[in-house]
């Protein structure tokens, strides 16, 4: 194998290179530089020096993917030279990026070439959490993988084995496999971390999940309200284009924020409201709505069912009553309702995506939905259209043990499992753990605890695939305990993330770039369906996901799962539903579109409200049933200690999540996060733009150094980080981003779970500024 200039130890950073694993292959160091084919190396400060296309001769090849940069899914098209991606551009044949990218996106070459990815499969010699490794070959990583589930499945069944997947390839895992093998207890974080409070008082109001491509009507809208969104720093590409083009087109926009976010530098209005009192502000919006009569009376008329309930309960919510509440002025309130109203249908509160807050984030997205109704906005240009997603028919598998997945609300309690199949080690209970919530998807936070009590029942075992699990779920120091107590820990990922020290076995998997995946199928306006497939041959002894999983599903006797030969049979099957194969698909540009069904008019056979009345239910007849609030009620949230600070946290453009810090061009535009401390605070406290602080939560774990930021953008309440950043609490696989800023994660030691979706609020946390 060639040696290059970049095998050395330094690469002349300072930083011990990859002491995160101490490899007893001679080779390790070397395999990790060398893409296919092509030779990775490093500069003398340590910087990415891929291989440059334009020194390298080739055919040029082309192909086509969706990115899985950020969870968004644009359609991109890969040109490689000579083996090597040299150049990623949008499809503009892709209704999701239309021939743009946003940075991150750009940003997947650097990515793919990190030096610093797992490129062998490992197995741990030390202690959990040490980060000491030996290479294995995959055979014996397999092997090792399949007898631990197995064993757990004998002694505990085999819903003892949870699985926790993100990123797009985990469809393999956390649904495809687990639902195989017999575990409802497969999460996302993109759930109950994320998306649930939305999707869950979209099903109660309108019938209708929201789905990952958020159905906003943006060609035609004429006031766009954000509540908390923050658009422009949520980098998601489509999003930006369509919000940029409704401004520029002179939408009216309203921007909710305690912070003067990107947005609100767009805005009409900014609202600077006080954290957590989001509700209170929309139940005083509804208030006007009703009293002053300006909402779509022929539209609820025809359409939805509580209107009388509605108007009764928020009698008293005026805007004076939430004045002192939200910290904004009632005239402003009032203004902002009428300028909704003026525009109606054409004017939507847009349904955010992060709504995991407070805890009690399920009512308050009901207070959303409901503003929306009043509107008329759902089903009408300008509002909310009515996404479908594609059609394309599963891959025709036997009947899966257990139902759900991670995606869907895991099977309900208590359910005959005497009706289910036999898995491969007896039979399956159907049972998912979860707390005290009404409904929704199997809780990821809340499976952390039977790891380490065994309550309700144990489990033994933890399949983590695409999810960074010390940076993603709050009570980090909870969740190292739980892998502590586990007899089998699988790391799936393509870089040493902090976790990684603590698994068994860890499968370096292939990036989005390097493989197949399964198809991407996208509810929208006009729902569509695109294509991954590999650029270039994988890096190391990497593999592809799917590959991954059908190797697993072989071992633990899941072969009537399995039964394609490779994964350009199974695509070709669920191709045939479409009468398209792979061929088919490239020679039309990597995308399937078909069309929708989006406004009212367009349905005239069946109302497109789900409900079980058909009609929005401005009053929730599910909720009353379950002893829980049938209206949105305003719960004030804690207030901060003396001296304390709400801890808040969003993104930056040029990262996603705890991800991309390491990646080289995107460390270079942004390498580490600073707190966003008010002028006031600052002054009070004594500190100036990039002094060192720590941060120090209510709970005592402090996070820090990180420098400061002063300024006029946030409240004095407030406190604000970009989450991803503080790496290296264990492992210093991340050469790059170790040691760089504070993670928001650390601090978050407690969280309130919502009673009705089982979110996971995650703006709890108080924390002091401490010079350091
Ligand atoms: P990431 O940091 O993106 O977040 O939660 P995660 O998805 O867990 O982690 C992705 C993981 O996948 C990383 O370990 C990465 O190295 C790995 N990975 C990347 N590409 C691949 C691949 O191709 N294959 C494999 N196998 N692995 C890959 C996100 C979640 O976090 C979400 S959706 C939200 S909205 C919440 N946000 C949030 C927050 O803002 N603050 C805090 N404190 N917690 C949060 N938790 C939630
Ligand atoms: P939120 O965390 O809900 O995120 O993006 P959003 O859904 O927009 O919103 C953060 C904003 O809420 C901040 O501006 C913060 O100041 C404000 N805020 C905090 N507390 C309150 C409050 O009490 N009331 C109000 N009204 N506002 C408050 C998340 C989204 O971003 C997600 S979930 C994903 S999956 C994508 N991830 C991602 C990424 O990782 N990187 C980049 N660059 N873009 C991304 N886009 C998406
Ligand atoms: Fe990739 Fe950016 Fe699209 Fe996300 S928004 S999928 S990072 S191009």
């Amino acid at each position: 194998m060639a040696q290059d200039a970049a095998s050395g130890d330094t690469g002349g950073t300072g930083l011990t290179r990859r002491a995160f694993v101490k490899l007893t292959g001679a080779a390790a160091a070397a395999v990790a530089l060398l893409a296919a084919g092509g030779r990775v190396v490093r500069d003398g400060l340590g910087r990415l020096n891929v291989p440059v296309p334009w020194r390298r001769r080739g055919e040029i090849t082309t192909t086509y993917n969706y990115c899985d940069m950020c969870p968004w899914r644009c359609g991109v098209i890969v040109s490689s030279v000579g083996g090597v991606v040299h150049k990623i551009d949008g499809n503009p044949a892709d209704p999701k990026s239309r021939g743009k990218l946003c940075a991150k996106g750009q940003a997947g070459v650097s990515f793919l070439y990190d030096p610093d990815r797992l490129t062998s499969p490992l197995i741990r010699t030390g202690e959990r959490g040490a980060g000491e490794f030996r290479e294995a070959t995959w055979e014996e990583a397999l092997d090792r993988v399949a007898s631990g589930m197995l064993a757990i499945a004998d002694t505990h069944g085999p819903e003892s084995v949870a699985f926790f997947g993100h990123t797009t390839g985990d469809f393999w895992f956390t649904e495809y496999l687990a639902q195989a093998w017999g575990s409802p207890n497969a999460a996302r974080p993109s759930t109950s971390l994320c998306t649930s409070p939305r999707e869950e008082a979209a099903l109660l109001t309108i019938g209708r999940t929201i789905g990952g491509h958020e159905p906003v009507d943006w060609e035609n809208i004429e006031t766009i309200v954000l509540i908390g969104s923050h658009i422009g720093e949520d980098t998601r590409n489509t999003v930006m284009q369509d919000f940029a083009a409704a401004r520029a087109r002179g939408a009216a926009v309203v921007v909710v924020d305690p912070r003067f976010s990107t947005a609100a530098g767009k805005a009409d209005h900014w609202l600077p409201i006080k954290p957590g009192t989001d509700t209170a502000l929309l139940l005083a919006w509804i208030n006007v709505l009703t009293t002053e009569e300006l909402f779509d009376a022929a539209y609820l008329d025809e359409w939805a069912e509580g209107l009388d309930e509605l108007t009764s309960h928020v009698v008293g919510f005026t805007p004076e009553w939430a004045e002192p509440i939200t910290d904004l002025p009632a005239d402003e309130i009032r203004a902002t309702a009428r300028l909704m109203a003026a525009t109606r249908p054409r004017s939507l509160i847009v349904p955010g995506r992060h709504s995991t807050w407070y805890g009690n984030d399920t009512q308050r997205m009901r207070a959303v939905y409901i503003v929306n109704a009043l509107l008329g906005a759902y089903g009408r240009e300008g509002g909310m259209y009515f996404n479908k997603s594609p059609y394309l028919e599963p891959y025709p598998h036997p009947p899966f043990l257990v139902a759900g997945g991670a995606g869907g609300c895991a099977a309900e309690p208590g359910a005959e499992t005497d009706e289910l199949p036999l898995g491969p080690t007896g039979k399956a209970r159907a049972d998912g753990v979860r707390a005290s919530f009404l409904r929704g998807p199997t809780a990821m936070p809340e499976l952390i605890p039977p790891m380490i009590t065994g309550d309700p029942y144990p489990i033994r075992g933890l399949i983590a695939y695409g999810v960074n699990l010390l940076h993603s779920i709050p009570m980090v120091e909870r969740t190292k305990e739980a892998l502590r107590n586990l007899d089998l820990v699988v790391a799936i990922d393509v870089l040493p993330q902090d976790h990684i020290a603590w698994a068994d076995v860890v499968l370096p998997e292939a990036t989005y770039l390097e493989r197949y995946d399964e198809l991407s199928a996208i509810a929208h306006k006009t729902p569509f369906i695109s294509l991954r497939e590999p650029a270039v041959e994988p890096v190391g002894d990497t593999k592809p996901g799917w590959w991954i999983a059908r190797e697993l599903g072989l071992r633990l006797g899941l072969d009537a799962f399995f039964r394609w030969s490779d994964i350009e049979d199974y695509l070709n099957v669920r191709l045939r539903s479409v009468s398209l194969d792979l061929d088919g698909l490239r020679a039309q540009g990597g995308v399937v579109v078909q069309s929708g069904r989006p406004y009212l008019e367009d349905f005239t056979d069946v109302s497109p409200f789900g409900t079980s009345s058909g009609k929005i239910q401005l009053a929730s007849q599910v909720l009353a049933e379950a002893g829980l609030d049938p209206l949105p009620v305003y719960e004030p949230p804690e207030e901060p200690p003396a001296g304390s600070f709400r801890l808040l946290y969003g993104r930056h453009p040029a990262h996603t999540f705890a991800k991309t810090q390491n990646t080289p061009v995107l460390f270079n535009l942004y390498p580490e996060n600073e707190v966003w401390v008010s002028t006031g605070s600052a002054r009070h406290l004594g500190i100036s733009t990039d002094e060192r602080v720590n941060l120090v939560n209510d709970a005592g774990t402090a996070v820090g150094p990180v420098r400061a930021k002063v300024t006029e953008r946030i409240r004095d309440d407030a406190v604000y980080l970009v989450h991803g950043h503080g790496h290296g609490h264990r492992s210093r696989g991340l050469t790059r981003a170790n040691g760089r800023g504070a993670g928001d994660a650390e601090l978050m030691t407690k969280y309130a779970l919502d009673p009705v979706c089982g979110g996971a609020g995650m703006r709890t946390t108080f924390v002091t500024v401490e010079k350091a």
